[in-house]
């Protein structure tokens, strides 16, 4: 399988982490979408990433389908998200939040590595921050809910804890100005826990802007 993406981006590095925490061999394309926009299109016509080639040739685009594949061929005694029940529901709430807090610090991202200066809107950038810190919050005060437990849901690592880990080590690492650790500690701690793991070691990368700015 080849993997296409650089692991800066969060939807990618979700999809890598949860391969290699499944044993999943795959041929990793460290492609940016700014720079290789034209090659990653030759496989999906949304030039967009993570995109899964299987090898049959096969296309998977956009990281909940993939996700959803990964968990689907180990089967449900392997698969990262619980099968049913209360802990489905909150690994999935705990991961649409932490999502959604990517694509609004990626938003931000892109206002400032593909629009001129002069075309930046302020107020477009303060909802996506806003819409950010909402969700953050809400992730933090479910953190501080779990008291001694460090796993998101049930007693083992699941997607939640690793979507979660990863937006958020996205957007402190690519919104350094916004100190994310020091507004949401106990989510920090969490996630500076997770980030010792071998599959998140392997993965973790510098931000790369976009737009080479
Ligand atoms: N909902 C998508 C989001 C993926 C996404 O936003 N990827 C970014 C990189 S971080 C991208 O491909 N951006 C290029 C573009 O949308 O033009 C997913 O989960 O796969």
């Amino acid at each position: 399988m080849l993997l296409i993406g650089m692991f800066d981006s969060p939807f990618v590095r979700r999809v890598a982490i949860s391969m290699q925490w499944l044993d999943m061999g795959y041929e990793h394309a460290d492609w940016s979408v700014g720079r290789d926009f034209d090659r990653i299109r030759q496989h999906n016509p949304l030039g967009r990433v993570p995109t899964l080639v299987l090898d049959d040739g096969e296309v998977l685009a956009e990281s909940a389908a993939i996700l959803d594949y990964l968990d689907d061929r180990v089967g449900p005694a392997r698969a990262l998200l619980p099968a049913g029940g209360r802990e489905r529901r909150q690994a999935l709430q705990q991961m649409a939040l932490a999502i959604g807090a990517a694509e609004k610090g990626r938003e931000q991202i892109y206002e400032r590595a593909f629009r001129p200066p002069e075309k930046r809107h302020e107020p477009w950038l303060q909802r996506c921050r806003s819409q950010m810190h909402g969700a953050l919050g809400t992730i933090e005060r479910y953190c501080e809910g779990l008291g001694a437990r460090s796993w998101l849901v049930g007693s083992a690592l699941s997607q939640a804890d690793i979507t979660v880990s990863c937006a958020f080590t996205f957007l402190r690492e690519s919104l350094r100005a916004d100190d994310l650790s020091a507004r949401y500690p106990r989510l920090a701690a969490l996630v500076d826990l997770r980030e010792t793991l071998a599959a998140f070691k392997n993965t973790h990368t510098p931000f790369f802007s976009p737009g080479g700015q």
